[in-house]
């Protein structure tokens, strides 16, 4: 392994914030190294809670983000934020409230705030976002969030490598039905109708929870001892109700206790899948298998080329 690797490891471990930074922009851009970091850190992964925090763009999970990164230390815990968003106020198209907020915590060396926008790692989007909360959990940081927007697969993966998973929704009509489509029924842990100021939050609830009741009882196995999702009211523009979110996010965590070895082996098992699709597809076409496609489509008669016959013929495989 390299010197430079072992290095970033060891200074990520000692919790130095330059080399957090340093092992996060390798992880993030993939740079020569990482995957040896990311291995050798990994020993030192397992003992920080992941919280996914994912929804519709504008829900408010960046201000939620914000208040539960002072729940957590209020009680003590380190926390570190990994935003994926690009459009989050993290990352710079920032809302003054929120770089005043970030601002405050400058001097508290419990809270490390990063944002992600890799795209081109090898796995993909939630490879980097996982190897981020690795590099922060061998940090020692307690707890790790997670925001990133869930509109699209990619981003609901992102969501669904962490330990427990809050959706955050607003209550604007079709919301709910949106959130369904999108697959976020699906990874919920618990479900967060932010924005309770609004008049029709309390319906929005009602909705939720009625749809939860309607779901297979097959679906309603998914997740933590099979248990129907939490569905909290929150506003978290006026701190309303953070407590009750922090309550139910923590009776998640209670119920995982039993089964976190087997969770870590499940999400271990589904991480080294998308790591072995990104190394097939970068290595598979490189060399030999190349030419034999060249070979097979420029040897077969015009008038006879065949797709499937020839994909077959590239594969070594009957047709
Ligand atoms: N009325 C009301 N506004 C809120 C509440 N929470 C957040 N907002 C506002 O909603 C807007 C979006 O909030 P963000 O926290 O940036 O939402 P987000 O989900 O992180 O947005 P993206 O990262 O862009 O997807 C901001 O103007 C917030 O001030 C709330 O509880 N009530
Ligand atoms: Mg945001």
């Amino acid at each position: 392994m390299p010197d430079s690797a072992l290095d970033l490891a060891s200074g990520v471990r000692s919790r130095q914030r330059r080399t957090i930074a340093r092992a996060l922009t390798a992880v993030e851009n993939a740079l020569p190294g990482a995957a040896d970091l990311v291995d050798a850190l990994y020993p030192d992964t397992g003992r920080a809670w992941r919280i996914g925090i994912t929804g519709p763009p504008g829900a408010g999970k960046s201000t939620l983000t914000d208040r539960l990164v002072s729940a957590l230390r209020a009680r003590g815990q380190t926390v570190a934020v990994v935003a994926v968003d690009p459009s989050s106020p993290f990352t710079g198209g920032a809302l003054l409230g929120d770089r005043v907020r970030l601002a405050d915590r400058v001097e508290d060396d419990g809270v490390f705030v990063r944002s992600l926008a890799a795209r081109g790692a090898l796995g993909g989007l939630a490879e980097a976002a996982e190897a981020a909360c690795d590099v922060f959990d061998a940090a020692g940081f307690d707890v790790v969030l997670l925001e990133t927007v869930g509109v699209g697969q990619g981003e609901i993966d992102v969501a669904d490598t962490a330990d427990t998973t809050l959706v955050v929704l607003v209550p604007e009509s079709g919301d709910a039905v949106q959130a369904m489509k999108a697959g976020l029924m699906e990874v919920a842990d618990v479900f967060c109708v932010n924005k309770a100021d609004h008049p029709e939050a309390g319906a929005m609830v009602r909705a939720l929870r009625q749809m939860m009741h309607l779901r297979a009882p097959a679906a309603q196995a998914v997740g933590a001892s099979g248990e129907n999702p939490t569905v909290v009211k929150t506003s978290a523009l006026n701190g309303e109700n953070i407590d009750g979110l922090m309550g139910a996010l923590d009776a998640h965590r209670s119920r995982l206790e039993s089964e976190w070895d087997a969770l870590r082996e499940e999400r271990l098992r589904r991480r080294v899948r998308r790591l072995v699709e990104g190394l097939w597809r970068e290595t598979f076409w490189s060399g030999e298998r190349r030419q034999r496609l060249a070979a097979a489509v420029h040897e077969m008669d015009s008038a006879a080329r065949a797709p499937h016959a020839l994909a077959a013929r590239v594969l070594d495989i009957q047709p």
